[in-house]
Order: C-alpha cells, then sequence, then structure tokens
C-alpha cells in the first residue's frame, strides 16, 4: 500500500507522481547499477547502501559503482569493498557490459555530469532508463525520472521518502546508513540546513535502530595520527581577513608527504575554522598532484558560497560549495579572496 505524503502541494516539496514514477522504475527494473559523485561523502555513501539494499530486498540484483575511493570512515556503511571505476572495474569493460546488463542506472547526490569523471561517458551513451535522487541546486537533468529536492538537508531524506512512500522496510543497517547521510550533511545537526524535518526523520530512524553515540564516536572520534598531524598542518596556515570575518587556510602536496596522509583527508577539515566566532565565510585551498587547486568554501552568513564556485565552473550550496582552479595555490587564493572581498569588503 502507498502512502501519501505531501498533500500541502509546496512547491519545493516532491510531488507523489514523481515518487511514483520512481517506485515504477525500480520496480520494473531487475538490475541495478547505483553510483555517486566523485569523493563520495557520507550522504553519498549512506544513500548507496540503503538503495542497494532496498533493492536487494525487493529481489532485484544491485551493483554499486564508485567514482573516487571511500573515505576510510564511511567504509564501515559497506559489507564489502565497492568497485572502483578506473582501477577495480575500467570504463571500457562497463561500456562493454561486462561489469553488468543494467536495465536501470541510479545517480545519487548529484545530478551533473562534471561530478562523475569517465562514468559520464558511460551515462551519455548509455541506452538505460537513469534515476537521478539528489539535493543539489546545479542540475544537468541526467534522469528519465529524477528526485530532486534542493530544500532537503540530504539527498537522504529523499531516499528515507521514497522508501517510506513505497512502503519498503527499513532494517536496522539502513536505519544507521541514513542517519550517519543525514549527520554528515548537516555537520552532525550544526549547519544551517538542520531543519525540524532532519530531526524528525533521524528521531524515526533512532526508533528504526540507529545508535547516534555509536554513530559519533565511528565518524568524529575516529581519525587516522596522520590525518591529525594533516590538521594540525592545516591549522598553522589560517589567515583571517575583514576583522576575522573571512578564514583562509591550505593544504600543500609536501604536508600529504610529511604526514603521510591521503587527499581524501581533508574532508570536512574546513569546518574546524568555524570554532572562530567571527568566522562568515571559510576557505580551504588544497594542492592536487595535478597542479590544479580543489577549494572548498563555506559560509554562515548572507554571501552565497555557490556564486562565488559557480564563477569558476564549480557548485554546490548556499553554504557549501567546491571548485577546482588552476595553480599556482597563492594565485587561487588571490581569484576567491577578490570575489569576497566583493561580497564582505566595505
Ligand atoms: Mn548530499
Amino acid at each position: 500500500m502507498l502512502r501519501a505524503l505531501n498533500v500541502s502541494g509546496d512547491k519545493a516539496m516532491i510531488h507523489n507522481d514523481d515518487f511514483e514514477k520512481a517506485v515504477d522504475l525500480i520496480n520494473k527494473s531487475n538490475n541495478c547499477l547505483i553510483t555517486t559523485h566523485a569523493r563520495p561523502d557520507g550522504d553519498a555513501c549512506g544513500c548507496l547502501v540503503v538503495m542497494c539494499d532496498a533493492l536487494v530486498a525487493l529481489g532485484k540484483k544491485a551493483k554499486l559503482l564508485m567514482l573516487s575511493e571511500v573515505p576510510e570512515w564511511y567504509e564501515f556503511l559497506f559489507d564489502e569493498k565497492v568497485p572502483l571505476l578506473g582501477e577495480d572495474v575500467q570504463l571500457e569493460e562497463l561500456m562493454q557490459g561486462r561489469f553488468g546488463q543494467f536495465d536501470l542506472i541510479m545517480v545519487i547526490d548529484t545530478n551533473s555530469y562534471s561530478q562523475l569523471p569517465k562514468f559520464d561517458e558511460y551515462l551519455k551513451q548509455a541506452d538505460k532508463p537513469v534515476l537521478v535522487i539528489d539535493h543539489h541546486e546545479t542540475a544537468d537533468g541526467l534522469g528519465d525520472v529524477e528526485l530532486v529536492e534542493s530544500d532537503a538537508a540530504a539527498t537522504a531524506l529523499i531516499v528515507y521518502d521514497l522508501l517510506k512512500y513505497a512502503n519498503w522496510p527499513v532494517t536496522e543497517k539502513m536505519a544507521e546508513a541514513l542517519f550517519v547521510a543525514v549527520a554528515t550533511d548537516t555537520g552532525w545537526f550544526q549547519f544551517g540546513n538542520t531543519d525540524s524535518r532532519v530531526y524528525r526523520d533521524c528521531a524515526e530512524l533512532i526508533d528504526a535502530g540507529a545508535k547516534p553515540t555509536k554513530i559519533y564516536e565511528k565518524l568524529y572520534q575516529n581519525f587516522s595520527q596522520s590525518r591529525f598531524k594533516l590538521m594540525a598542518a592545516m591549522l598553522n596556515t589560517l589567515e583571517l581577513h575583514f576583522h576575522g570575518r573571512y578564514a583562509v587556510q591550505h593544504v600543500r602536496l609536501e604536508d600529504f608527504e610529511q604526514t603521510g596522509a591521503a587527499f581524501k583527508d581533508t574532508e570536512n577539515l574546513i569546518d574546524e575554522c568555524r570554532r572562530i566566532g567571527t568566522v562568515e565565510v571559510a576557505a580551504l585551498f588544497v594542492e592536487l598532484k595535478d597542479g590544479r587547486v580543489k577549494c572548498s568554501l563555506r559560509s554562515r552568513g548572507p554571501v552565497d558560497v555557490r556564486k562565488i564556485a559557480q564563477k569558476f565552473g564549480g557548485g554546490g550550496h548556499k553554504m557549501a560549495a567546491g571548485i577546482h582552479l588552476p595553480g599556482p595555490l597563492e594565485e587561487a587564493k588571490q581569484l576567491i579572496l577578490k570575489e569576497v572581498t566583493a561580497r564582505l569588503g566595505k
């Protein structure tokens, strides 16, 4: 039996017709390929686990594929290592159907080609229905059916709504994965996207078996020594502009070498400087091996960092966005400083 979720007619919410189409697409499929954006975060990982389990529970085949490595602190979500495109599976194998003969492709927590390196080539030529579940505003319209709601704090909230709409059971493991997804995308209920829906859904997930204290320990009190040293190196680079309203930090290639940390260890490090009371905009610049600089931006004021990111081909949300900039580091910093100055400087 299907349960009506959205009776308010609120435009920002996903219409029941779309949930119906998504359920239909899934019911018609037998062999599904599920992927998410490169550099998967907690929301991406959690949603993948949940959709895979939901499909298997329906008696379907489902395969996960990652486009870049899963950070080790999310590995506990997965029963086994997820195949990595370009490493465990080559694009050619995927193209030729040797990884699987799929009749449905699910793209989760992104709706843009630029977030799907190499996989975008497969997606463009694959003549298969695509279901997108996402909460980002940047959208290329990849799906034949799309469950997209930019007001949702996490894609996991949409996944959860889908499960409830379709009346598919939520196991303890699924509840944990959904909780991890929502908790990480809200910075453990700190960010501005933490609305009553987040707390309501998380309360339900706790009732379904998610254990917040255990999850907190796994996520936030589980640093490797090398990651902690990388954080210490980053903290030492802090620059403050505009009387402490703009915080800038960086990580150089040599920091990775000296600490033994990996690129993925930079996830969420940008949030450390939010402890400084004056900070409204924060930027973290990370040198990449290919010479580019990954810039992450956070806002907790009126500055819309997505607009800054979009100027240089990046994307994200008002409060959190990212861009790849050409190097060197100092020039990338100047580029963003100019944008922030236009917004904060008087
Ligand atoms: Mn997300």
